[in-house]
């Protein structure tokens, strides 16, 4: 399997990450991708190719026309304003208030965003860019006839809303894959989502579209995050009704269990017989992960990966979370040598 990777992830380098009250070095640091590259590289994968650059018309199928200004600018606007530190969201349209855009950087930072722990800095809008043109690159690729791809995104992006950043996301890879196989013909999508949190941008952008399946295994919403979107009586609506999938599991969760809703959603694809699939791939599922609280193994991501490559499906994979570094790489990779196994 091929891989496409950016050395401009490392433009995204933020010193801080709101945490329990303080500012602690953030959990999606630029070693994660650089751990990844060196696995698929030991393991000779396959090529590993840099991005080509699709600009941001197939950005913008997804997100929209102000949001993508906004992340553009937010920084110069930031210092602009004489702010001291990394630009952080710490105020939000609460209920009852007006959802207009603000003026100023502070007001705009709390309309755009979800979540208080993404902080922004130099470099964050080039890195995103570059993660989207991964993404993007290995959807031309398998849409060129390759029977899967390796986007190895960072900064991931399925916590990313059409107009919201947060969980450490700015754009939506795989919502993006998705649109883009579309606006080439493909009639039907699938987007399965094993990170170990809800994929709620990715939810919220096909929400209400029957063209695009989405289905995310993950953590109970009701004790980590994303905490508001991600239950399981969220099935679509309109014309989607029917075309989203949550798949909830509590602490604890070992891959004999998780294997079960694994199994499920895979079934749930196949019958709606896609054109292509979208693996949004965390692997913070795994045991010794420091902020999540399932308990795979690294074995079990090669069973993962054999499991996705059994559907036979034309297959872009875009990487999200995972911050146990040390075994990140073998992790992410085992999922992409089962299903080259396949
Ligand atoms: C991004 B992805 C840590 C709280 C972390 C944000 C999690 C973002 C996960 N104490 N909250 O889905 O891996
Ligand atoms: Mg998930
Ligand atoms: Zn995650």
């Amino acid at each position: 399997m091929k891989t496409v990777f950016s050395p401009l992830h490392s433009r995204r380098a933020v010193k801080t990450e709101l945490d329990g009250g303080i500012l602690i070095a953030p959990h999606e640091k630029p070693s994660r991708a650089e751990t990844i590259l060196a696995r698929v590289k030991a393991q000779a994968l396959g090529e590993v190719l840099e991005p080509e650059e699709f600009g941001l018309d197939p950005v913008k199928r997804v997100h929209s026309e102000d949001y993508v200004a906004f992340l553009e600018s937010c920084w110069a606007d930031w210092i602009a304003a004489d702010k001291p530190g990394e630009a952080i969201p710490a105020v939000w349209c609460g209920r009852g208030m007006r959802a207009r855009v603000p003026k100023d950087i502070d007001g705009r930072l709390g309309y755009y965003s979800f979540a208080a722990e993404t902080s922004i800095s130099d470099g964050t809008w080039e890195a995103a860019r570059a993660s989207a043109n991964v993404a993007l690159t290995a959807q031309k690729l398998v849409a060129g006839g390759e029977r899967a791809a390796f986007a190895l995104c960072r900064p991931p992006g399925h916590h990313a809303h059409a107009d919201l950043f947060g969980g450490y996301c700015f754009f939506n890879n795989a919502a993006i894959v998705a649109q883009a196989f579309r606006d080439q013909g493909a009639e039907q999508v699938a987007i399965l989502d094993v990170d170990f949190h809800h994929g709620n941008g990715t939810q919220a952008i096909f929400y209400d579209r029957s063209d695009v399946l989405t289905i995310s295994l993950h953590g109970d919403p009701d004790l980590v995050f994303p905490h508001f979107l991600g239950f399981e009586d969220e099935t679509g609506e309109g014309e989607g009704e029917g075309f989203n999938l949550n798949l909830v599991y509590p602490p604890g969760t070992p891959y004999a269990i998780w294997s079960q809703g694994l199994e499920t959603a895979c079934e749930r694809i196949a019958g709606f017989r896609p054109d292509a699939l979208v693996v949004a791939l965390g692997v913070d599922t795994f045991e010794d992960d420091p902020i999540s609280f399932f308990k795979l193994r690294s074995e079990d991501y090669l069973s993962l990966g054999r499991r996705l490559g059994a559907l036979g499906l034309p297959t872009v994979f875009t990487m999200e979370g995972g911050y146990d570094v040390e075994a990140i790489g073998v992790n992410a990779v085992n999922v992409m040598q089962g299903f080259d196994a396949a």
